[in-house]
């Protein structure tokens, strides 16, 4: 869609850089390596554009805080390729405090959370009191990226941009800092996950503080309606707070913050040409089924494969003919949920397959692993479906990879969990609740039998939304929505 969105003067703020540091096990130097995730791909191109700073943990604890970031490899064609040293600001956590706030607080007691499954949720005051420095320290960084930035632009009024539940109580006290400092500054959070209702909200123990760090903003994003309004109902219920629930605005400390649904979009163009030129790599003589996640609780990867176990019992006539590649890109390894549930992967993996194939088919790939995106647009470009069925995603990328990649004739079917906020707009999509398997698997198999004129009827439309709301659109509707967007329509640069 038209130009990349630049930035002037931005300052992004989030718990990870766009690529992590590893130390060579040779030379000892840093290196870069890229990041698998829904940030990286859709923020890194706009700030490697733009005139912008990006503030994050570097995924390594440097016993030197001072030590220089290494330039991108020249071989480098992920999105943070170009994104110079000068324009990361690390920020360094003692290893102890940062298990505490990332695995404990973060992982351990948010994402379950928000995820609306507080039995996985730990609540420790420990892990909290970490959560709580440690987004006073990435504060602090942020204020002084602020300066420098300011020194260089002296006219500018920097736009600093917070993502995500790792940093939903940074922005008080930047305001803060800023303000006693006479810094000018605008202040946007977004949020990559559901904000949960009320009910299950009010289960955190610290729910004051959160909502008041998070209305620390000008403005706060969601990916949807929904989430919105969850979120200016937990401010009215909990803070008091004076709101406006059409105009979706929230009274706070003497300022109205805009609270906006602004769904992400992706890179859309550059997943079409990448399907273009990837080389085949899936045998034609038989349908995939496309699974891509990372190994995670929330994407309803075990429902996904009782279901399409159900599929092979109930619909025989897809043994042999159908294969299911699950791609589960290993994550938040030392998080002991996570271990059992690679585990129980493992094990269901094995019996399905123990269970069906035969001396030339086995009915599940699975690749714990990263695998490179000219491999994943081939995927996607060449399965016959794509199984997004989490319990619960703020929206889900994969759905909308999958969509721009059906460059073939006739495209394939998307199936997605309207648990997802993909779910709520892809509406030409299959919609499959995953928790009752035996719907799912009629749902498979109906997504396999699909007559190829309604093939093409669901997937014109799906790739035609997904064009025009792109991830420059979502980057233009943030600094629309900020309030910052250029009268002239000439660049959508914010002032
Ligand atoms: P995630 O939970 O990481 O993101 P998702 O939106 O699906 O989920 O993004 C995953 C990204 O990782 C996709 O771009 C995908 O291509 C990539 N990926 C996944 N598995 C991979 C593999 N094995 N190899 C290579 N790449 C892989 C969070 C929220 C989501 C929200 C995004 C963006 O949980 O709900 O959509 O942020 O806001």
């Amino acid at each position: 869609m038209g130009d990349p969105v630049t930035s002037k003067c931005m300052i992004v703020v989030s718990n990870r850089l766009p690529f992590v540091l590893k130390r060579n096990e040779k030379t000892g130097a840093l290196e870069r390596k890229a990041s698998a995730g829904g940030l990286v791909t859709a923020v890194a191109p706009v700030v490697v554009q733009g005139n912008g700073l990006w503030v994050g943990w570097p995924g390594i604890h440097l016993e030197n805080p001072d030590e220089p970031i290494p330039e991108s490899n020249p071989n480098d064609n992920t999105p943070t390729a170009g994104l110079l040293s000068k324009k990361v600001v690390p920020v360094c956590v003692e290893p102890g405090k940062f298990d505490s706030y990332y695995n404990g607080s973060c992982n351990g007691t948010f994402w379950p959370l928000f995820h609306s499954m507080p039995d996985r949720a730990v609540f420790l005051a420990e892990h909290w009191k970490n959560y709580y420095s440690v987004n006073e320290l990435f504060a602090e960084k942020t204020i002084k990226a602020l300066k420098s930035l300011l020194e260089e632009q002296s006219t500018a009024t920097p736009l600093i941009w917070i993502h995500d539940y790792h940093l939903m109580l940074a922005a008080n006290w930047v305001r803060q800092i800023a303000e006693e400092s006479n810094l000018r500054l605008k202040l946007g959070f977004f949020l990559h996950i559901p904000f949960p209702p009320w009910n299950i909200f009010r289960l955190c123990p610290w729910s004051d503080e959160i909502l008041q760090g998070i209305l620390g903003n000008d403005m706060v994003g969601f990916h949807i309606e929904d989430y919105c309004l969850n979120f200016i109902d937990c401010c009215q219920r909990r803070l008091g707070c004076r709101v406006d629930r059409k105009g979706l605005l929230v009274e706070h400390g003497g300022r109205t913050v805009l609270v906006r649904p602004l769904p992400i979009g992706i890179p859309y163009d550059r997943f079409v040409k990448m399907a273009e030129i990837a080389p085949k790599v899936l045998p034609t003589n038989q349908k995939f089924v496309l699974g891509v996640d990372r190994l995670d609780y929330t994407k309803g990867l075990v429902h996904r494969l009782k279901a399409f176990e159900l599929l092979l019992e109930k619909y025989p006539e897809h043994i042999e003919k159908v294969t299911l590649l699950q791609i589960s890109v290993p994550s938040r390894t030392d998080v002991k949920e996570y271990q059992d549930l690679k585990e129980e992967m493992d094990q269901m993996v094995g019996r399905i397959n123990g269970r069906f194939t035969t001396y030339n088919w086995s009915p599940i790939r699975y690749i714990y692993g990263q695998v490179g995106q000219d491999e994943l647009a081939a995927f996607y470009r060449d399965a016959a479906v794509a199984l997004v069925t989490p319990l619960r995603d703020g929206m889900n990328l994969v759905a909308k990879e999958f969509v721009a990649c059906q460059i073939n004739e006739p495209p394939g079917v998307l199936i997605v969990s309207p648990f997802a906020g993909a779910g709520e707009m892809m509406h030409e999509a299959l919609i499959c609740n995953p928790y009752e398997v035996h719907m799912a698997a009629e749902i498979i198999h109906r997504a396999l039998t699909m007559p190829e004129d309604e093939r093409t009827l669901r997937m014109n439309y799906l790739r035609r939304r997904e064009k025009l709301h792109d991830v420059n659109y979502w980057m233009k509707s943030f600094f629309k929505a900020m309030g910052s967007l250029r009268e002239d329509g000439d660049d959508g640069l914010p002032t």
